[in-house]
């Protein structure tokens, strides 16, 4: 599923797929990306056989992606893809819930990896238990973080990162400083005795609250004493509550998340979405890199997957959850069945002996040469499905094809024709003639589609 990247549109054959079938999806795809690379991926719903197998490696090419159904997917939902790191103070995960009307926010460490959620539970939790401790303390951030938070302009800049507990001076200087470390954070107001005092006893930064003047000798002294000085019109309670909503992300936030894969089916995804207390689940990729977030809102979203196929028309021979799908196009060269779409459908049938044999006359009808490989499967395909050509399904178009592939390709059509089916039959040195005859066993009794 690796190379399954979100908007892609697959191009799929039928169940039990027979080289026609993985040729033209091949080849389909390899058309539909020269204008859009990227966006069109080859896919089958069954096993390769010999004769296929056979074919794809003849020409060097890898096996369509299989896909088990085209229910829609997780990675065909509107994610969002808002996330904070570990360190981003609650204020600002709060700010983003606020400013975009969601209730949950993904946490990655710094590599990107997904370690937990913030919700709104997890934020209002978080601060009744931090009512109990007495003591405000600021977790290490940016000293630009903390000035954001509190609206304070840095007067003097003494370190890049703060972190301590934070007290406000309401006792006496001498008590004050007693309580201080080299690490904390004071508060103080329009009282310059005590602003000298606490830059004098060495702490880390003092914050002049309460729109108080800062004097020219508290920056110097600050400067020499290597103490940040900022200043904020916030009184020293809104400094308190500012400082307490600036917990990191990770302390709290809550780490039984809710966890989905790109690959899982929406059916999932409600499942998981709406059994969850957060009523959203987080979307990781294998490594556990965090994609983005889905909620119910997401849900709501009537999503499809978008397909093309080739090779058949009938639902019965379609991959499952087609009737869930959006069918693009349909290639094919069998007799109409009953296929019902979601939407109008490009619907080419051309009773030709191949899909493979339709697809080459894409490429000629655009005047564009298909590499080696494509030529390659494409002939694989009409070779295949028309018993080289002599199917009685065999029309002029599939002689030109073959005529026009062939040399592209660089292979003889009856030579590379006769191992083909060979392989297919397990008949390794049956004759030509004994092939195009039909005289070995099970010869005619292998469906042709
Ligand atoms: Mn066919």
């Amino acid at each position: 599923m690796g190379e399954e990247i979100l908007d892609t549109i697959l191009i799929i054959g039928h169940r039990q797929p027979d080289t026609d079938s993985i040729a033209s999806a091949i080849g389909y795809a390899a058309f539909k990306n020269l204008a859009e690379p990227h966006k069109y991926i080859a896919a089958r719903c069954g096993e390769l056989n010999a004769e296929t197998c056979f074919a794809l490696e003849s020409f060097g090419l890898k096996a369509p992606t299989l896909i088990d159904s085209v229910h829609p997917r997780v990675s065909d939902l509107p994610i969002a893809r808002i996330s904070v790191t570990q360190d981003v103070p609650a204020h600002d995960v709060a700010t983003l819930m606020d400013v975009h009307d969601i209730r949950n926010v993904p946490v990655t460490d710094n590599e990107g990896k997904l370690i937990g959620i913030v919700g709104e539970h997890g934020l209002a939790r978080a601060y009744l238990h931090q009512m109990k401790i007495n003591e405000i303390a600021f977790a290490p951030h940016p000293v630009d973080t903390l000035a954001r938070i509190l609206s304070a302009r840095i007067i003097v800049r003494a370190t890049e990162t703060l972190g301590g507990r934070v007290i406000i001076a309401l006792d006496t200087p001498e008590i004050t400083r007693k309580k201080l470390t080299g690490k904390d954070i004071a508060v103080v107001g329009d009282n310059e005795p005590v602003q000298q005092a606490l830059i004098a006893s060495g702490i880390a930064a003092l914050i002049v609250a309460d729109r108080a003047p800062v004097g020219e000798q508290i920056i110097r002294e600050a400067e020499a004493q290597g103490v940040s000085l900022l200043a904020t019109d916030l009184d020293a309670f809104g400094v308190g509550t500012m400082v307490n909503l600036s917990l990191p992300a990770r302390m709290v936030m809550e780490t039984d998340i809710p966890r989905l894969a790109l690959s899982d089916t929406s059916a999932h995804a409600k499942q998981t979405v709406y059994s969850s207390k957060f009523r959203s689940a987080c979307i990781v990729e294998n490594d556990g890199t965090l994609c983005g977030i889905v909620t119910r809102t997401t849900l709501l979203a009537e999503v499809h997957r978008r397909v093309i196929l080739v090779d058949h028309n009938e639902f019965a021979q379609a991959v499952e959850g087609i009737d869930e799908a959006e069918i693009l196009e349909i290639i094919d060269h069998h007799r109409l069945g009953v296929i019902s779409t979601l939407k109008p459908v490009k619907f080419l049938n051309d009773p030709v002996g191949s899909t493979s044999t339709i697809i080459t006359g894409k490429y000629r009808e655009a005047g564009v040469t298909p590499s080696t490989a494509i030529a390659g499967i494409l002939l694989a395909g009409i070779l295949s499905d028309t018993l080289i050509l002599k199917m009685s399904t065999t029309t002029r178009e599939d002689h030109d094809a073959v005529a026009w592939l062939a040399p592209i390709a660089g292979v003889d059509p009856l030579v590379f024709g006769t191992h083909l089916l060979g392989k297919g039959m397990n008949l390794e040195g049956t004759t030509i003639e004994e092939l195009l005859c039909g005289t070995r066993n099970g010869m005619n009794s292998q469906k042709r589609r």
